[in-house]
């Protein structure tokens, strides 16, 4: 495995790259062109920028999240051709900047969900939230405002101010699209950039739904084993792979993490490596990283992974806010240099222990 570090980029992110290149063990980044919207051609010219700069600090570009999906593809709409041959070139451009791993979502209308941006820890951290009780209270089209003031001013991925002020006809939008319908779109898209992939060797990474259900009744389907067998046997592609999220896959407790990696052996690309904390099934926040801070093992994670051989890139996943950092809320230096440093500590023990 090699150890990375998501980065927004230059202007977008409180960190940089070398306080990145600092972490002990990482040698890699995660990022993305930030300011591009969906459906935009990303040029070489921008890649190629945004590669050097990550190289003059000692590190490199280990992959892409994101690369977005536009609406019209995963509604299935009559312009998605041309928002699909985009996405090519994309993946082109990519390639051709030897980049070889991107991580997508599939989710209809938002990106991951939760109700609190900052719930207070016992420890006086503060922690990324999920309740269904507050999600059923809430209306969906005024979500955004009600978590907006705990952003510590950030645009959060998938919660773009552009796409919330279009919240509503986005919805309508999506009113035909059932979880079949999305598998359909999905396997569409994937079959349209499988030879630009296979041509490229670009290894694509499918992110889960976050929570791995449905919310405010939109269909959600990368959610569990059964699913993402489905998906990845409809277009049996080795490069038509996952991005294993623990914290995602985790939010519904009848997943078996472990048991999971185990059976995606060969076609995880990516891992996000995190933990959380539950207080009743659907009521839970995010925990340090720390196998006994929270309801995960992570050491059985990491355990599998290393079984099957992965190889990829893994990262530590959202932090808590600690020290009085103020930051992309799950996204500070701190708490996922933290986790960084305890995963590659369970990995050599893991390896040691194995030789
Ligand atoms: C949240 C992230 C997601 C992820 C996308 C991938 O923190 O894990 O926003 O990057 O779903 O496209």
């Amino acid at each position: 495995m090699e150890m990375t570090f998501r980065w927004f980029g230059t202007g977008f992110d409180t960190v940089t790259l070398k306080q990145i290149r600092q972490i002990p063990g990482v040698t890699g980044v995660i990022t993305t062109l930030y300011d591009t919207t969906p459906g935009e051609v990303w040029s070489r010219e921008k890649i190629h920028a945004l590669k050097e700069e990550v190289e003059a600090s000692g590190l490199r570009i280990a992959g892409i999240e994101s690369v977005n999906i536009h609406d019209a593809i995963k509604i299935g709409s009559p312009d998605r051709d041309q928002y699909i041959d985009n996405y090519i070139e994309t993946l082109k451009n990519l390639g051709e900047e030897d980049i070889h791993m991107v991580c997508y979502n599939f989710m209809p209308v938002f990106d991951w969900t939760r109700t609190e941006l900052a719930r207070k820890r016992p420890d006086g951290s503060t922690v990324l939230a999920y309740s269904q009780a507050a999600i059923d209270a809430l209306n969906p089209e005024t979500m955004f405002e009600s978590i907006s003031k705990d952003a510590n001013g950030a645009i959060l991925p998938g919660w773009e101010p552009e796409r919330m002020a279009i919240i509503k006809e986005l919805f309508e939008k999506y009113k035909d699209v059932d979880e079949e319908k999305l598998f359909e779109n999905l396997k569409y898209f994937l079959e349209k950039i499988m030879p630009v992939c296979d041509e490229y060797d670009i290894n694509m990474a499918i992110h889960p739904d976050d929570p791995a259900w449905s919310v405010f009744g939109l269909p959600r389907i990368i959610v569990n084993i059964e699913n993402i067998q489905r998906m990845m046997s409809m277009v049996d592609n080795p490069h038509n792979g996952v991005t294993f999220c623990a914290g995602s896959y985790g939010t519904n407790r009848k997943n078996d993490l472990p048991g999971m990696i185990r059976a995606l052996k060969g076609r995880i690309h990516f891992a996000h490596v995190r933990n959380l904390k539950f207080n009743s099934d659907d009521d839970f926040e995010e925990a340090a990283h720390l196998s006994r801070d929270g309801s995960f093992d992570l050491y059985e994670i990491m355990k599998a992974l290393y079984d099957i051989g992965f190889d990829g890139p893994i990262r530590p996943d959202h932090g808590r806010m600690i020290w009085d950092e103020v930051a992309m809320p799950g996204y500070g230096l701190y708490d996922r240099a933290l986790g960084a440093t305890y995963l590659n500590g369970l990995w050599e023990a893991i390896e040691k222990s194995n030789k």
